[in-house]
């Protein structure tokens, strides 16, 4: 809008008047506000995971975790400096547990998932049932559900936690509580809780049934399950041109995304295949878990190696090269945009 001078500067006036009273016009940050597609503030970014995991060693050796309650290095998006998010609407960290270590239990009402990267035999207790981990499961710990975690085993165990701490700020509905007592007293073997609903089958009633949520039992998504299935996908199906043969992790309870605002999937690119363009408007955390290759997002390029977390932002176009075999775990808030009939994508 060209403006004579005197009208440019007898807005400012009148701006700089009503500053005071708390009031801005609309019409100079209109097309901010309602963009014509998302202008994410969030970057593409890369983590190594042996530079993280330095820093991550570093800090084990000057705070405990009981300490520091949750020993974990924030993934922050270079565009959100400040906010704690890799992308606006979630959260990543790297955690951190060494052998004999307790991560003492609370509850709070964010969403959380961790994905193991490293070690084996530590633990998420989730109101008292432990999930005994191994590298490249999926462990869920819903909204304001007891957890604490324990490291029984010999070596350093680290995992990826993903959660929707900036959703829950944003709505301002944040609520913690801690636990009593270190850890909460143990309600049930560990593993029974997958025995059940990870196999398609519910107890019917009694103590067995009413022991989990009905809307979130299941909280435990091994890389024993998983991998096969991607496999047996890979060699029955053909290829999705965007995705590559890609699984979602599901809640039993209802068919959806494994928590209301986070959807996980995983996903193979056999040696050599090549995604077509996509953009979706979950900006999306990926973690390499298997193989090497490469990603191309707006036209960088970002080479990626095993166990490297990689962050798209909502509506840049990727596209995915795998090198060897490439398998890839990724989160979004998917699960949250589709509540809101706000995600959309755009394939080439
Ligand atoms: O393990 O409960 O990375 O509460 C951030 C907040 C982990 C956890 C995080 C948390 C946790």
């Amino acid at each position: 809008m060209t403006q004579p001078n005197d009208q440019r500067s007898q807005l400012e006036a009148l701006y700089a008047e009503m500053a005071p009273a708390n009031l801005t016009p609309l019409w100079e940050s209109l097309a901010q506000l309602v963009p014509k597609r998302p202008q994410s503030p969030a970057v593409v970014h890369r983590w190594s995971y042996d530079q993280a995991r330095d820093y991550l060693i570093r800090a084990g050796d000057l705070i405990s975790a009981e300490q520091a309650e949750r020993r974990v290095l924030i993934l922050e998006n270079p565009g959100l400096q400040g906010l704690s998010s890799i992308v606006p609407s979630l959260y990543a960290g790297l955690q951190l547990i060494l052998p004999g270590e307790i991560a003492p239990a609370h509850r709070h009402t964010q969403c959380a998932l961790r994905f193991v990267l490293e070690g084996e035999g530590a633990f998420t207790a989730l109101d008292g049932e432990k999930a005994i981990m191994g590298p490249f499961d999926l462990v869920l710990t819903p909204g304001w559900q007891w957890h604490d975690h324990g490291n029984p085993s010999d070596r350093p165990m680290i995992w990826l936690d993903g959660l929707d701490i900036p959703t829950v700020r944003h709505f301002d509905a944040g609520f913690a509580e801690s636990f009593p007592e270190k850890t909460h007293p143990e309600t049930a073997p560990p593993g029974d809780t997958l025995a059940r609903y990870g196999r398609n089958l519910r107890p019917v009633r009694g103590s067995a049934a009413d022991r989990r949520p009905a809307h979130q039992p299941l909280f435990h998504y091994p890389y024993a399950d998983w991998r096969p299935a991607l496999d047996a996908m890979a060699g029955a199906a053909t290829i999705d041109p965007h995705l590559g043969h890609a699984l979602e992790f599901l809640n039993p309870a209802d068919g959806g995304p494994v928590m209301p605002t986070i959807a996980a999937q995983v996903r193979l690119l056999p040696a050599g295949f090549e995604t077509r363009a996509r953009r979706s408007t979950d900006g999306t955390v990926f973690v390499v878990v298997e193989g090497k290759g490469r990603a191309v997002v707006e036209g960088r390029e970002i080479a990626l190696e095993p166990r490297d977390v990689l962050v798209v932002p909502s509506w840049q176009e990727l596209r995915l090269g795998a090198a060897d075999d490439l398998v890839l775990f990724s989160y979004s808030d998917r699960a949250a945009q589709e509540k809101l009939n706000l995600y959309r994508e755009e394939c080439a």
